[in-house]
């Protein structure tokens, strides 16, 4: 076994109390314009963007620092039509039989239903894959840890990456999502679809639900 490599901590910044007071309540001013969109323009966002952001995504932590994600960039009109037409199918049984009403009634709010027009209006659908196991060069296979909670925070990296540079978000999840393997060609044993990102800008006249988020008091508890 090697010895581990330690390198001085590179890039890490102190900002004195009352930057640092303002750094955070800027960035919290900034995230809590964020909203889930459904209504999608199809107006064109450059894959620049999206690389960067996915850059962004993959500074997360993670379980041994093994990384254990994968995202598809779908951008090709003809496969986000089979991904909206699988996911309409799912999405069909889910609100007609799968869903006990405590479910249906919950969702009430958000007015979704089975039609996901904006998997096909939007530029682009990232689908985000965790990863059970890694393969070396050689073919061996690296078993991964805590995969869904790394690719958890850097999902969320991603939609905060995606908001500051003023794109809509829809953390889509239709369910079950196993077509989005058969679709985009990820191997079923090794990847499990996590999340069906959408991204692209809000359409001209986009609506959200009048909901809010829970207050501090309610979800902080100081010790
Ligand atoms: N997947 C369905 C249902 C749905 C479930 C949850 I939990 C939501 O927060 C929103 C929707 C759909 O996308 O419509």
């Amino acid at each position: 076994m090697n010895e581990p490599a330690f390198i001085p901590l590179p890039g890490y910044r102190e900002y004195p109390e009352d930057e640092m007071r303002s750094r955070a309540r800027a960035f919290h001013e900034e995230l809590k314009r964020r909203r889930t969109v459904r209504d999608f323009s199809s107006r064109p966002v450059p894959r620049a963007v999206i690389d960067d952001c996915l850059r962004a995504a993959t500074t997360a932590p993670s379980g041994a620092n093994l990384q254990p994600w994968h995202f598809t960039v779908v951008g090709d009109p003809e496969t986000k039509r089979r991904i909206r037409a699988a996911a309409e199918e799912e999405e069909r049984e889910f609100y007609r039989h799968r869903a006990p009403q405590e479910w249906l009634d919950a969702l009430a709010p958000l007015g979704t239903d089975e039609r996901k027009p904006f998997l096909e209006t939007a530029p682009w659908l990232i689908a985000i894959f965790s990863q059970r196991y890694g393969r070396l060069a050689d073919g061996r296979r690296v078993k991964h840890y805590y995969p869904m909670e790394s690719v958890g925070i850097a999902t969320g990296m991603l939609i905060a990456a995606l908001h500051m540079a003023g794109l809509a978000t829809l953390t889509h999840t239709p369910s079950p999502m196993k077509f989005l393997n058969e679709i985009l060609g990820r191997p079923k044993a090794a990847e499990r679809p996590f999340l069906l990102l959408v991204a692209g800008y809000p359409d001209e006249d986009a609506k959200v639900p009048d909901i809010g988020r829970k207050p501090l008091s309610e979800v902080v508890t100081y010790v």
